[in-house]
């Protein structure tokens, strides 16, 4: 790192979390902490953050240990990116589907398609921007091997994105099932290297269940399809979670990385908790029109992103709109946000017609 000075690092203009939240007295406590499972430092995981002075949040942790032992900086970012889930709060799980309420309107117009992810990390490997090239090959080679063993809707094969013919990779992407590569983010933070080398997809026939692996985190267990039926996409996702769960468990001897208060951990921040982001495509070319349509999502604790995914460009006045928050609420309240928050986006862009 060029300068010890969080001032120099961290001008004005950026306006992340990370800058907000570094003081001079953090960093100097800091600087000098390396973890084990890793070696990650603080200067590791804030260079995505001087590379990048338009970061949202602005730092990624580079294994588990980095969310204790670099908490005094890790702890505020987190509090404020989940709307004040302040060091003594504790996370709960629940996706129990039953508990869903559907809402009382037809979408059918509006709704292209719904999506729901969550990432999962193994416990033992260091986290994207921090695991070693050795790790990330077992850690495909178990993935790969508990995947093998899903039946039924959920059963699939596995694609190494290394050796993917390039028409059939931008296929993928481009159909909305498979990651974009060299996000500059994660570039800076280090998740790219020796890339694409044990990274890539798993699906069943249908492409309705998916996952990644090795990407921004170990894995990013989706389950999609056209249209809105909630309760079809979240049960699949739910039941995929649970067989991988314990296909991991009976294969290795392995468990997903959680805690009581962080939820399930991530590389970034934004992600820990439930790690879920549920989206739907919609068609919203009226009210994304207007000044406020920003706020108005943000209002209903949604996320507008561009249809290609974060950072990306929206056409057509169709929005991918999704839960903000992550942590605090578990996986089927999140749900309940995104259905409700989509329902009144609906009867505003009906409104506007
Ligand atoms: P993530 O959801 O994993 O954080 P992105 O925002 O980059 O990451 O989205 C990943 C991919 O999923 C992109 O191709 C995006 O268009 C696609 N996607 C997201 N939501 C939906 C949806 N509701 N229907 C279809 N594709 C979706
Ligand atoms: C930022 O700070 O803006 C980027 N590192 C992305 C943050 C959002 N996190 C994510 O998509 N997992």
């Amino acid at each position: 790192m060029a300068s010890n000075q969080v001032a120099e690092m961290f001008p004005a203009e950026n306006k992340s979390l990370l800058a907000k939240h570094l003081t001079q007295n953090i960093y100097d406590s800091l600087k000098d902490i390396t973890t084990e499972a890793a070696a990650f430092t603080l200067d590791k995981a804030i260079k995505t953050c001087i590379d990048n002075p338009d970061s949202g949040c602005g730092i990624y942790a580079g294994d588990e240990e980095c969310y204790s032992k670099l908490a005094p900086i890790f702890d505020p970012v987190i509090e404020e990116y989940h709307g004040g889930y302040s060091a003594d709060k504790k996370h709960v799980s629940d996706m129990e589907v039953a508990k869903l309420k559907v809402p009382d309107i037809n979408m059918d117009d509006y709704v292209v398609s719904t999506r729901i992810r969550v990432g999962r990390n193994i416990r033992g490997y260091g986290l994207s921007p921090g695991i070693t090239s050795e790790h990330r090959k077992e850690v495909e080679e178990l993935v790969t091997t508990a995947l093998s063993k899903l039946t039924g809707d959920l059963k699939g094969q596995y694609y190494p994105l290394e050796g993917m013919n390039e028409s059939d990779r931008q296929k993928l992407v481009e159909d909305h099932f498979l990651f974009k590569k060299g996000d500059r983010f994660l570039e800076s933070a280090g998740a790219n290297r020796d890339w694409p080398k044990s990274r890539g997809i798993f699906h069943n026939e249908e492409k309705s269940f998916l996952v990644w692996v090795n990407e921004e985190d170990q894995l990013r267990i989706i389950s999609m399809q056209k249209g809105g039926d909630f309760v079809a996409i979240f049960s699949r996702l739910a039941r995929g979670i649970q067989a991988i769960k314990e296909s991991i468990r009976e294969t290795a001897g392995k468990e997903f990385m959680f805690n009581d208060h962080l939820g399930y951990i991530h590389s970034c921040p934004t992600n820990l908790g439930t790690g879920m982001r549920a989206s739907v495509h919609v068609k919203l070319p009226n009210l994304s029109a207007q000044s406020n349509f920003k706020q108005i999502c943000f209002d209903l604790h949604l996320q507008p992103r561009g249809v290609h995914g974060e950072h990306s460009e929206t056409t057509d006045g169709i929005y991918d709109i999704s839960n903000k928050h992550r942590i605090g609420h578990t996986e089927v309240g999140l749900v309940q946000t995104m259905m409700d928050g989509v329902k009144k986006l609906i009867e505003l862009e009906k409104e506007l017609e």
